[in-house]
């Protein structure tokens, strides 16, 4: 049976001591002294989301008052003109914060602007705008984290700048001396694997294939939940700043695929003791120093031995891959299924080769001995994908496929992986019976429930409880803002998306501490997190992290020396400091930029309540000018049919007959697989009310050559 939610905690928690006590090293040069921001330091009581609200999102304010009383609330614009006014509604002592709280509820106001305040009983919040394209940096730099984290591979300047730019790390190169020829810890194999590739975990540059696995399948998810959707193309190829951009195939797929390589490379080989299982992990054999720049670690890498979790995690991952590349790269996709199946019938027949807690020399432990959560995932996964019988008995046998403990308050994370199961169930066509399949939306309903009904507890309105702070609870409360947003795709009901975004508003300042955990987002962001690399903190020719990174967030466990030292008596939500030696509270990870930029690209392209792909006001005649034996040229005419002038525009349509686009004038045209997105040149940037823009289009084809018929502009659906 499943583990009760209380006991899943425990084992969670229970880890997270044993690992945490182990993760000090002694490595940390003394790092400088960092203000505390502790409630009482913050500079204004009204706390927004600093980057702002969507026009038609929720908007919600929480302000720290002692006054019992409701207060009135005035929403000014940037020119102090009052723009709305209401009344607060108290709250009284919220628990998570310490902090006697009431909520400014304005949601109601749907203009749009930037530079506004809120302003209650004579103190202001911090700036921050109403507009509809707010969340589209955070798409591309919440994703472009993962750039910056390979292994394996420069990471150019001409893509990411000078200061975050650095050679190759763990390619063999001295003083390097990982990853291509690497030995297994004594005793676990008399061979070396090259495992070079992937993402580096976090601030340290282990690899770790349970967490590599979650993390991938959460970057794969993001760009399939887009694709049922129709909004894609924000994800697309020449979307990321990724070396692949412009090869034809969604840059959101290029990047996971990066660590899709190494996971596979992680696979002990045929012929060997444990063929198919999946090494745990590759790292240090000893903590390195803050700063190590990735290409100058010397300390010799290893394998450590393979687990039933970290193979499941590479099935699960890998039947994903399988299902998603297929439509972009038939073989690779082939290639993940051979590796998801090699797995999966190792990890059935080695079930429980558990990796332990205690293995935390050099890197994290990532220790797990409860993988029958890890089997369904990979079974659902695999199902999915193939609509084998054997996978369907796997998911129909095991008891998470109806245990309420798949989904808690506490979220999903890597160690607890049964919730990706049910979501892929609920979500990608599979033959499940029609009211086994209702069984399973309606338990990600039910989860979404509980998270509304934790929200509407906390004065901050945030989905995890009190007790819920712990390492990486950012991730936690993000995963859980997944679970609402899916919600909201299978039922259409607004208030899952609104809870979805009202969670984006803790991510980014609405929150005990008035802190956007988000780098570059806000007036009071995350820039000193712990990071091998991105150590200006502790030395100043290197940089602060890049926009868009996540800090993992407050940990009332304090499993730092910093944490210990500076935030004791701290009430949960506030046991965070923006320090580069607060590892338990203040670091980044792989497993907790993916939510981030998950959610990111969720709130960037749903622009109406429900979810509902938004109509634009356009007009498009498409017509073939030309057409030989395997090629045509085309001109595309869209005319703006709103009563205002659309400025930067975007045209979206697919073609159904193979063609594909070779060159195009008077737009930058690019394809990925069957979708074509056109974008304006500048000077026909701006399309007046009535007017139109035109642009070509040249083309290849075989055969016939069928008119799209169906367009987008900017997302929406034309008429
Ligand atoms: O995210 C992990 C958290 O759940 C654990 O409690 C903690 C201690 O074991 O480790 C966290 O993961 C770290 C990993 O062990 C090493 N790389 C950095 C990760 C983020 O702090």
């Amino acid at each position: 049976m499943p583990p009760s939610e209380s006991l899943r905690r425990r084992r969670t928690l229970c880890a997270v001591l044993l690992a945490g006590s182990l993760l000090v090293g002694g490595a940390l040069t003394a790092p400088a002294a960092a203000a505390v921001p502790t409630a009482a330091a913050a500079t204004t009581a009204v706390r927004v989301n600093q980057v702002g609200y969507l026009p038609d999102g929720p908007k919600h304010a929480t302000v720290v008052t002692t006054s019992s009383q409701a207060l009135t609330w005035q929403l000014r614009t940037a020119s102090g003109t009052v723009a709305a006014s209401g009344s607060t509604v108290p709250r009284g002592a919220d628990h998570a914060s310490g902090q006697s709280v009431q909520v400014a509820d304005f949601s109601s106001y749907r203009d749009t602007g930037s530079g506004y305040v809120l302003t209650v009983d004579g103190r202001s919040s911090d700036p921050f705008d109403i507009r509809a394209n707010l969340y589209d940096g955070l798409r591309s730099d919440a994703m472009a984290f993962f750039y910056h984290q390979r292994s394996g591979i420069a990471i150019e300047s001409s893509l990411v700048g000078s200061a975050y730019a650095h050679p190759a790390g763990h390619l063999g190169v001295a003083p390097n001396k990982g990853d291509t020829s690497v030995p297994c810890q004594s005793g676990v194999c008399d061979y070396t694997r090259d495992v070079r590739g992937g993402w580096y975990d976090a601030g340290d540059q282990g690899k770790y294939v349970v967490n590599g696995g979650i993390s991938t399948w959460l970057v794969v998810n993001s760009f399939e939940r887009a694709k049922r959707a129709g909004t894609h193309e924000a994800l697309g190829d020449s979307t990321l700043r990724v070396p692949e951009r412009g090869n034809g195939v969604p840059d959101v797929l290029d990047e996971a695929r990066w660590e899709l390589d190494f996971l596979m490379r992680m696979q002990v080989p045929d012929g060997k003791p444990y063929a198919g299982m999946a090494f745990h992990k590759v790292h240090d054999a000893a903590w390195t120093a803050l700063p190590t720049r990735p290409e100058l670690d010397s300390q010799v890498r290893e394998l450590h031995r393979p687990s039933t979790a970290a193979t499941l995690n590479l099935a699960a991952a890998a039947a994903q891959c399988a299902r998603v590349y297929r439509a972009y790269d038939a073989a690779f996709a082939d290639r993940c299924l051979a590796a998801a199946r090699k797995a999966w019938t190792a990890a059935r027949a080695n079930p429980a080769l558990y990796a332990p807690d205690s293995d935390s020399t050099g890197g994290g432990a990532y220790g797990d001995a409860q993988v029958t959560d890890e089997f369904y995932w990979a079974a659902a996964e695999l199902y999915a994908t193939t609509g084998e019988s054997a996978y369907r008995d796997a998911v129909t046998s095991s008891s998470w496929h109806t245990s309420a403990s798949a989904f808690t308050r506490y979220g999903f994370g890597w160690a607890d992986t049964a919730a990706l199961g049910r979501l892929t169930l609920a979500t990608v066509p599979n033959g499940l019976p029609a009211a086994d399949l209702t069984r399973v939306r309606s338990s990600v309903t039910a989860a979404a429930d509980t998270h509304l009904s934790t929200m509407a507890g906390q004065g901050y309105g945030v989905p995890i409880p009190t007790d819920g702070y712990f390492w990486g609870s950012n991730s936690e409360l993000a995963n859980n803002a997944i679970v609402l947003a899916v919600a909201g795709e299978l039922t259409g009901d607004g208030r899952y998306r609104a809870g979805a975004l009202e969670a984006m508003d803790y991510l980014l300042g609405r929150n005990a501490l008035g802190q956007s955990y988000v780098t570059g987002y806000g007036e009071t962001s995350s820039r000193n997190q712990h990071h091998r690399f991105w150590a200006h903190q502790v030395d100043a020719s290197l940089p602060n992290p890049p926009a868009g990174s996540l800090a993992g967030g407050p940990n009332s466990g304090l499993q730092d020396p910093v944490a210990q030292e500076r935030l004791t008596g701290c009430a949960p939500a506030a046991c965070y400091i923006d320090d580069i030696g607060s590892y338990s509270t203040n670091e980044v990870a792989v497993n907790w930029n993916a939510p981030l930029a998950w959610l990111a690209a969720y709130a960037a392209e749903r622009a109406t309540d429900g979810g509902e792909q938004p109509t634009a006001s356009c007009a498009v005649t498409y017509t073939v000018d030309n057409s030989w034996s395997d090629g045509f040229t085309a001109t595309v005419t869209v005319k703006n049919t709103g009563s205002s002038a659309v400025d930067g525009w975007r045209l979206g349509w697919s073609y159904s007959g193979g063609q594909r686009v070779t060159s195009a004038w008077n737009a930058t045209v690019t394809q990925s697989g069957t979708d074509v997105v056109a974008r304006n040149v500048d000077w026909n940037r701006v399309i007046p009310a009535g007017g139109t823009a035109s642009f070509g289009v040249q083309g290849s084809k075989s055969g016939s050559n069928p008119t799209p018929t169906a367009f987008t502009l900017d997302g929406g659906a034309c008429a």
